[in-house]
């Protein structure tokens, strides 16, 4: 049998009803805050708003085409006809009210979102865009970290976007919408996190080499769950005395302390991530490895070669000093 045209769209149909399901962590059209399910309920009013006017307008000139196409018995030109003061105005005025109607929800949520937060128990962090990773700070509750931004369920979160360096992006699909990180100036995201577990973020404005990799993660924890993520980011990482020694001393040796901070040593530089609960953290290098030994030592020992560009440099390490610097990294939980 031969396939029939119709047949031959399947796959096509298919490949296109694929994109809609499934759990797509980078998709805005999956809601799980307050803000994004704000930000989909404008978008979908004003699809649905759209749609209906493409069938109106197509549907009219459909219509007109074939009413009113030449039928070759026609004896004389149609009749000429110059202005319409009654169409004209209807289609000026109705166009100001359609473009009212997205106006007016679209630039009051605009503002809405970047209030600073008026709530008592709202969650303030400093968000600082790097090349090519996120410092976080939390600075009510003392509190530095990188990378994986934790925050509580149904919380105010007020995110102050700021950079020293160019231009980033700051963008959880799922979460807030995108917003710019620009030197010289603070901007504000604020969110209540409606759903727990772990959320992709990621750069949104082209900042150099690394640009792709610079990646996020927010997680949303129990508020209790998160007073205790609190307590143990600010209580020294728990490592035995005699690993910690000997470990920090290979820090020190390989001048990592040039550019990290530990906290508890005398490690408090702060061009690179802070590294005094790396253990604790998911990934490293801004999401892009699974935080185990293996990549701690691939990271280590050549960081350009895993990241294009990365301001951490290759330091020549040989193989048992980022062993023994990876061991004790892990221990720092
Ligand atoms: C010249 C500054 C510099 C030096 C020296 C340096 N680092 Fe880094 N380090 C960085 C920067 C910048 C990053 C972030 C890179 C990125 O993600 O793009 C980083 C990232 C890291 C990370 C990943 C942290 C995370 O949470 O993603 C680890 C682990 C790390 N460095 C360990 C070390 C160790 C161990 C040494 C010593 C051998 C060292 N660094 C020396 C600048 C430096
Ligand atoms: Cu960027």
């Amino acid at each position: 049998m031969k396939p029939t045209r119709a047949s031959l769209l399947l796959p096509l149909v298919m490949v296109v009803l694929a994109a809609c399901g499934g759990d797509h962590p980078m998709s805005t059209f999956i809601a799980h805050s307050d803000l994004t399910r704000e930000i989909n309920a404008i978008y979908s009013r004003i699809f649905w708003w759209t749609a209906l006017l493409f069938l109106l307008v197509q549907g009219g000139l459909i219509y007109v085409v074939l009413r009113f196409r030449a039928k070759g018995t026609e004896t004389a030109n149609p009749e000429q006809v110059h202005g319409n003061i009654r169409l004209e105005l209807t289609w000026t005025i109705l166009p100001i009210f359609i473009l009212m109607h997205i106006a007016i929800p679209t630039v009051s949520l605009i503002f809405k979102s970047q209030a600073q937060t008026t709530e008592e128990n709202a969650v303030l962090v400093n968000a600082l865009g790097k090349q090519w990773w996120f410092a976080f700070e939390y600075p009510e509750l003392g509190v530095t970290t990188a990378n994986e931004m934790h925050v509580p369920l149904g919380t105010e979160i007020e995110v102050r976007l700021q950079s020293d360096n160019v231009i980033h992006s700051f963008w959880v699909p799922q979460l807030m919408a995108k917003r710019d990180m620009v030197p010289g100036r603070v901007n504000h995201i604020k969110f209540k996190a409606e759903k727990l577990g772990e959320f992709y973020g990621q750069c949104a404005e082209y900042c150099g080499d690394s640009h792709a990799l610079m990646k996020f993660r927010v997680v949303v924890d129990t508020p209790e769950d998160f007073a205790k993520w609190i307590a143990s980011q600010k209580a020294p990482a728990e490592t035995e005395a005699a690993t910690a020694q000997a470990g920090f001393q290979a820090f020190q040796g390989a001048g990592c302390v040039a550019c990290h901070a530990i906290n508890g040593t005398t490690a408090a530089a702060v061009i690179g991530p802070d590294l005094t609960h790396v253990g604790s953290r998911t990934m490293i290098a801004s999401g892009i490895l699974e935080n185990n030994e293996e990549n701690l030592k691939k990271w280590i020992k050549d960081p350009p070669g895993v990241k294009p560009g990365s301001k951490m440099p290759n330091l020549n390490l040989s193989d048992e000093q980022v062993a023994s610097l990876a061991a004790y990294l892990q221990t720092l939980k």
